[in-house]
């Protein structure tokens, strides 16, 4: 494959030097030069235009019936996830209508006025009314999809405290994730990366004297109650992470040195995206084949579950591992979750 591409780039910028060489000579004054461009040429160059229409055109199509089916379009399991794919599918659609648009009058204008001999362009210095229409248009359309995204951002970046959010701390470091829960008072005992001490076990450098630590519980499997709204406090070890949880259309950086956080409240238990093959990854095998086997497996009275798990990612290339930094998410009930909680050991018990 790096052997394709160097003899690529090389045959590239072989024809690049030939086309400069070409400029060079056709620049040459008082020499006759056959290279100039003649009807036939110009005829030929038309055509290209139009040919290279069509083929954006093919490509987008294609594109849309091979690939058009994105799963992170419509499964978002967060309660703010759905104003972020409103957001995006309504960019989106203004991209594609304005670029279907002006790629066809880009291109038939070539096509239309490619040069000929005998025809001269018709010199026009400027149009107050068109120059206003195709000003004023993007400007509003441009203010409102900007103006909407700042209040999407502003609603999904606000925490309301009144709603009492859980408070968990996601720590990042090459390459795995920890999670550590604030326990029953909510609050986060303080930590400081000069606090760790790998001889204690006391891995993310949480202060053993602060009282709020002592509920705390550090875990390596995420644990959310559905319904329940959430605030991550982000820390990193080492170098810059970023915690994307894609379904829950989360991304914030981790940085070393300062917390930062995002909150957001998950809508789907795991358990009931298992039961869903729409809001599933269907491009995995395992999942189109319990899905070609749907009615053999309801017929045998077996409940269908598909293979499906959040994820937590890193989205920031942090090192050789990266792209192993991951962190397995379970949305549950209330229940299942506090039964969950009752099994973890708490920081001081977690100590040597
Ligand atoms: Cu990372």
């Amino acid at each position: 494959m790096t052997a394709l591409l160097t003899i690529i780039i090389v045959l590239f910028v072989a024809v690049a030097l030939w086309q400069m060489v070409k400029i060079f000579d056709l620049a040459q004054v008082g020499t006759t030069n056959s290279q100039i461009a003649d009807d036939h040429d110009n005829k030929i160059n038309g055509y290209l235009m139009i040919g290279f229409l069509i083929f954006i055109y093919v490509i987008t199509i294609l594109s849309f019936w091979y690939l058009g089916d994105l799963p992170l379009m419509s499964n978002a399991a967060s309660e703010h996830g759905v104003e972020v794919d409103n957001l995006m599918i309504i960019s989106m659609v203004v991209i594609f209508i304005v670029q279907t648009i002006t790629q066809f009058l880009l291109h038939y204008f070539a096509y239309k006025y490619k040069g000929e001999k005998g025809r001269k362009a018709l010199f026009y210095a400027d149009n107050n009314t068109l120059e206003f229409i195709w000003t004023v248009i993007p400007v509003i359309v441009l203010a409102g999809l900007i103006i909407y995204g700042l209040f999407t951002w502003n609603d999904i970046m606000n925490i309301d405290e009144d709603e009492d959010p859980m408070v968990i701390e996601l720590y990042a470091q090459q390459f795995n994730w920890k999670a550590r829960y604030s326990g029953a008072d909510n609050v986060l005992g303080k930590a400081n990366v000069r606090l760790i001490d790998l001889d204690r076990a006391n891995i993310l450098g949480v202060d053993e004297d602060d009282p709020n630590a002592q509920d705390d519980v550090i875990v390596t499997e995420l644990h959310l109650p559905v319904g329940k709204p959430v605030v991550f406090k982000m820390r990193s070890q080492d170098v810059l992470h970023s915690a994307y949880m894609p379904h829950f259309r989360a991304q914030m950086n981790c940085v070393p040195g300062m917390v930062t956080q995002f909150g957001f409240t998950p809508t789907i238990t795991t358990a009931d995206m298992r039961q869903n093959p729409d809001m599933v990854e269907k491009v995995k095998d395992i999942n189109a084949l319990r899905l070609e086997r749907k009615a053999e497996i309801e017929e045998s009275g077996q409940e269908l579950v598909y293979e499906f798990d959040y994820l937590l990612l890193c989205n920031k290339i942090c090192g050789t591992s990266h792209y192993n930094m991951q962190m397995k998410i379970i949305v549950e009930t209330q229940e299942e979750f506090d039964a969950w909680m009752k099994e973890q050991t708490t920081f001081p018990n977690s100590l040597n």
